[in-house]
């Protein structure tokens, strides 16, 4: 299931907008009439390749992925994570039966802890990534195309523009 917000997409806008949200402003492809519209913003997000991505040598290939979308790596570091950061970084699973094996799988391994940059990115990202159940994962997708499980899918990133603010600070201080 795509549980990603739709923050930073807004349809149907037929306010007058100032002269420098309409700079930013582009018609989508939906709308010969102009009924829907995109706002471009330029965003952070927190991206994480989990353990199964570096062990088994992806990282190069999902980095590559998000750089031809068009979008740009402004940190990076490799990370080993421990159970509190999950616990605040997981805090919405924390109740379920299979929170103990996702503390297990993502701290088996380093992971590479990135923020990425660009237009739209959090929810770009989102879509790049594909769903979050393997078997809604669309081919074209890395999820789609490199994980035939849900728990150890291969990345990780923030779902709104408030996740994406906290999780950059969680990871990157
Ligand atoms: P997301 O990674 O697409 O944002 P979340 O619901 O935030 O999805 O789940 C976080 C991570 O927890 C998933 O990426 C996956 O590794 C794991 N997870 C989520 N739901 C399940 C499940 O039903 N079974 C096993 N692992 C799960
Ligand atoms: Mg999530």
């Amino acid at each position: 299931m795509e549980r990603g917000s739709r923050h930073g997409i807004s349809r149907g806008r037929s306010d007058a907008a100032s002269a420098e949200t309409a700079k930013n402003r582009k018609r989508s492809n939906g709308g010969s009439r102009g009924e829907r519209t995109t706002i471009m913003a330029t965003e952070r997000t927190y991206i994480m390749l989990k353990p199964d991505c570096i062990r088994r040598g992806l990282a190069g290939e999902v980095i590559a992925r998000i750089e031809r979308k068009g979008y740009r790596l402004a940190d990076a570091k490799m990370m080993t994570l421990d159970e509190p950061i999950l616990r605040e970084h997981y805090a919405h699973l924390k109740d379920e039966p299979f929170f103990p094996d996702i503390v297990e799988y993502m701290t088996s391994g380093p992971v590479l802890a990135m923020i990425v940059e660009g237009e739209n990115a959090i929810r770009g990202m989102r879509i790049l990534m594909g769903a979050t159940r393997f078997e809604d994962a669309e081919a074209g997708t890395i999820r789609g195309d490199f994980a035939a499980s849900t728990r150890y899918n291969l990345i990780h990133g923030s779902d709104s523009p408030e996740s994406a603010e906290a999780e950059i600070r969680r990871f990157f201080g």
